[in-house]
């Protein structure tokens, strides 16, 4: 493969960069434009060794730099590659990678030194994926899961279930292939009782998919009720920040306003909206439309309510509304003296929280966990994140479900075997074994460039 070289660290000025190289030809690339001070050739150079030296193109010094060489297959992308750390100036980053680009490596493609690692075997898809994830973690969390998936636990389990399946396979198949040799078919008993094993594993795993994706992407969250009941008080109370404007005037937030917020280990995509009312003021009506709309497009509900009041007919609306949706009832204002409790909400998750004072904000948490199903995984377990890996996962699923079916109907083994091998195919999409090329572009394309 040609030799790819590409800035790591992004355009921005910072004491250093990293200019990365892979390929087989780093190494007579590198051997033109780095100078060592006590003159040693390039190809004297020990690899995993920083070594100092001067940069320069055709006689002119471009830098001093410390460049660290990797062979390979053990290195990064499984080819010879080099890392050189240089001056982090805009105009010295650019003229180092030039310097390698006119030496003939060509620029790298986004996620391409990612990409390579993969084709060569060092990642699977899933460790591939993983690694962007990290890069682009949105809290602590978040980084923790997608480094666990760099390091392969979720490989590893989506591996062994692939494993145990195809020596199940095989086990049917042979008895298929040698029964004209007096070979006994697989036993459906035997085959139906780890069918069902291996689906209680997917189940896991796929219940785990409700809590990886809030945590990595959060969950559209609509924040309705009627004027002044402090929905946008909540915004700013989770946010941390004055996000919207909050005033005792009745119809303050015209329009939708959005702000990505962790609460605990969830992260919330928080839509803050116009108070729900009829109204004469073309503004606000315009501005409640939207607010109904932003909480037809949310995934969870938190309808808010001034605890202090009495029901309006504005609050029946909002309860009208969201009827039927993933909906937790904020009481707020509750250092006010109370009017509304839970009993006014039968059958519905009942917060009382002050937006003002923050008292009750980590019940919310605990409440939106309950009510998304997405209770944090035990430590060590694979969790998923990605909406891929899912769709994957539950194909899988279903198709172990429609083998165990057919064993319970009494269908030889032979029928279930087409549904295991399609169930095989599905958790290697996974994992980048069968993923289709289109699959495999569409994944790296989404990488920044030099990672
Ligand atoms: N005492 C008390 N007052 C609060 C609390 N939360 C909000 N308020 C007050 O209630 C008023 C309305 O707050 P907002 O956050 O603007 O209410 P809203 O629901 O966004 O109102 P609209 O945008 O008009 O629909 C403001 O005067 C807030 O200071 C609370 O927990 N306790
Ligand atoms: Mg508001």
């Amino acid at each position: 493969m040609s030799t790819i070289a590409a800035i790591s660290t992004g355009y921005q000025t910072a004491a250093i960069a990293v200019v990365r190289v892979s390929g087989e030809g780093t190494r007579a690339l590198l051997g033109q434009v780095l100078r060592r001070a006590d003159g040693a050739p390039f190809s004297t150079w020990p690899p995993r060794r920083a070594r100092l030296a001067r940069l320069v193109d055709g006689g002119r010094p471009v830098d001093d730099v410390v460049c660290t060489l990797f062979e390979g297959p053990a290195s990064y992308t499984g080819e010879d590659m080099a890392e050189i750390s240089c001056h982090g100036g805009l105009v010295v980053v650019g003229e180092v990678l030039d310097c390698l680009l006119r030496h003939g490596a060509s620029p790298a493609a986004p996620g391409e030194f990612t990409k390579r690692a993969f084709l060569n075997g060092r990642l699977d898809l899933a460790q591939s994926e993983a690694v962007m994830d990290l890069i682009g973690a949105k809290s602590r969390r978040a980084a923790e899961l997608a480094l666990t998936q760099v390091g392969g636990a979720l490989s590893g389990e989506i591996e062994a279930l692939r494993r145990e399946l195809v020596d199940l396979d095989a086990e049917i198949m042979v008895g298929i292939d040698y029964a004209h040799e007096g070979m006994e078919p697989a036993d459906a008993g035997v085959v139906s009782a780890a069918v069902e094993r291996l689906r209680a594993h997917t189940a896991r795993l796929l219940r785990s998919y409700a809590y990886g994706r809030a945590v990595a992407e959060g969950i559209p969250t609509a924040i309705v009720g009627r004027p002044n009941v402090g929905k946008s008080s909540l915004m700013n109370a989770l946010s941390g920040c004055e996000r919207s404007i909050v005033t005792e005037v009745a119809g303050t937030t015209r329009d939708v306003l959005d702000e990505t917020v962790r609460l605990g280990d969830l992260l919330l995509r928080l839509y803050d909206t116009a108070g729900i009312r009829e109204t004469d003021d073309a503004v606000e009506r315009i501005g409640v439309e939207r607010a109904r709309r932003a909480l037809e497009g949310a995934e969870l509900v938190l309808a808010v309510f001034d605890r202090g009041e009495p029901l309006a007919a504005d609050d029946r609306t909002v309860l009208e509304l969201s009827r039927g949706r993933a909906r937790i009832v904020v009481l707020n204002k509750s250092d006010r003296p109370p009017v509304l409790s839970a009993a006014d909400f039968p059958g519905d998750t009942v917060v009382c929280l002050s937006a003002a004072t923050g008292e009750g904000i980590s019940q919310l948490e605990q409440a939106v966990q309950a009510q998304l199903l997405c209770d944090p995984p035990d430590a060590g377990e694979a969790v998923l994140t990605s909406a891929r890996h899912r769709e994957a996962l539950r194909r899988a699923d279903e198709r172990l479900a429609a083998a165990y079916d057919a064993l319970a109907q009494g269908m030889p083994p032979d029928v279930a075997e087409i549904d295991i091998r399609e169930a095989i195919e599905a958790l290697g999409e996974i994992l980048g074994r069968t993923a289709s090329e289109d699959v495999i572009g569409r994944i790296f394309e989404r990488f920044c460039v030099g990672k």
